[in-house]
């Protein structure tokens, strides 16, 4: 099968995710036909072109798609947990108008399709915790995550309504060495690992025994694109799918880190992030995932742990 005919935008492509999807996705279909777009440039040097963009601006965003012929969008331009509750208002805004403006290009059918994550944080207090299935109780508790929630409706709406072809995957915290993480509640499972080559210590902000679903990025860019490249029949679920990857606490990959520097020393000052971290699943089942799109996740903790100091060093 060939993928060359693809023109691809990337927006918000300067950030965790963005970076390496780039990198990655260039590799594939050229770096000529990945065009990356965000408020900021990317940090790293990239043989892409850079279009600077606000994902707010429709008619910005209409004459991009335009300029360039675009075929797929890769929307990754949100507000994340952490720093939407302290900007509630304008998190709504950013993780819901820039989504609709996007849908609205698909259904205008100036674009093929479509790629916007959601996130773990759809679920909340009342959703069961462990191996939390694809069909639950929903009733998230942060901002960050009633936007998800409703823009996966919104997706699965615009699917049913006017046949758009959107792909979705609910990702857990993503722990990468390439790029830095932006706001999240999940962010402490990169930093430990800077923190731990350049001072052998690291102060968490969630509690030791704080249990959450996490993955390493090199997967969860292989499932984004697996999932974008996956005959439409076979993507059954139009709001997002649960993704799985490895489940852990701050402890314990604290532990995995003193095999390697055996002088890391771990302290914990929990702060508002851990009420968040506290609403969110402890692991998830993807079953769904699986046996709709064949998804298998490669990395354990100890092959995650392996890696990010082996490549930060
Ligand atoms: P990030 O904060 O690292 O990057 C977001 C990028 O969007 C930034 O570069 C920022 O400059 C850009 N941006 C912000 N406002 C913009 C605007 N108005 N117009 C254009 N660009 C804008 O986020 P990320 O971790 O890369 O996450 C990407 C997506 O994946 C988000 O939708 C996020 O909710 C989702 N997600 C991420 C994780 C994770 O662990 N990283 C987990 C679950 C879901
Ligand atoms: C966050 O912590 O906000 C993100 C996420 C899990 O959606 N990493």
């Amino acid at each position: 099968m060939s993928f060359q005919k693809e023109k691809i935008l990337i927006i918000g492509a300067s950030g965790q995710i963005g970076i390496e999807l780039t990198e990655t996705l260039s590799k594939i279909y050229g770096n000529d036909c990945v065009i990356i777009s965000d408020l900021n440039p990317p940090i790293n040097s990239t043989n892409n072109t850079f279009e600077k963009l606000d994902a707010l601006d429709k008619n910005a965003l209409f004459d991009l798609v335009k300029k360039y012929s675009i075929t797929q969008v890769y929307h990754l331009a949100a507000m994340l947990s952490a720093t939407g509750e302290k900007n509630p208002m304008f998190a709504w805004k950013l993780n819901m108008e820039s989504l609709f403006h996007l849908l609205d290009l698909a259904k205008e059918k100036h674009i093929k399709q479509l790629y916007w994550p959601s996130s773990i944080a759809v679920f909340g207090p009342s959703t069961p915790a462990e191996n939390t299935p694809q069909y639950t109780v929903m009733e998230p508790s942060t901002i960050y995550g009633i936007s998800k929630q409703a823009g996966e409706r919104w997706c699965e709406w615009y699917f049913k309504k006017y046949q758009v072809d959107v792909r979705s995957l609910r990702y857990p915290g993503l722990i990468g060495w390439k790029s830095s993480p932006g706001g999240g509640t999940t962010d402490y499972a990169v930093h430990i690992f800077h923190e731990a080559i350049k001072t052998q210590q690291y102060e968490c902000f969630l509690s030791e025994s704080t249990a959450l679903p996490m993955m390493h990025m090199e997967d969860a860019i292989r499932a984004t694109i697996e999932i974008m490249q996956a005959p439409a029949e076979k993507i059954k679920i139009r709001s997002s799918y649960n993704l799985s990857g490895i489940s852990f606490t701050p402890k314990q990959i604290a532990e995995e880190i003193k095999k390697y520097i055996p002088d890391f020393k771990i302290s914990y000052k929990p702060d508002f992030r851990q009420a968040i971290a506290d609403s969110w699943p402890k692991s998830i089942n993807d079953d769904e995932t699986k046996k709709d799109w064949g998804w298998k996740e490669k990395y354990d903790l100890p092959k995650l742990v392996k890696n990010m100091l082996e490549n930060i060093k």
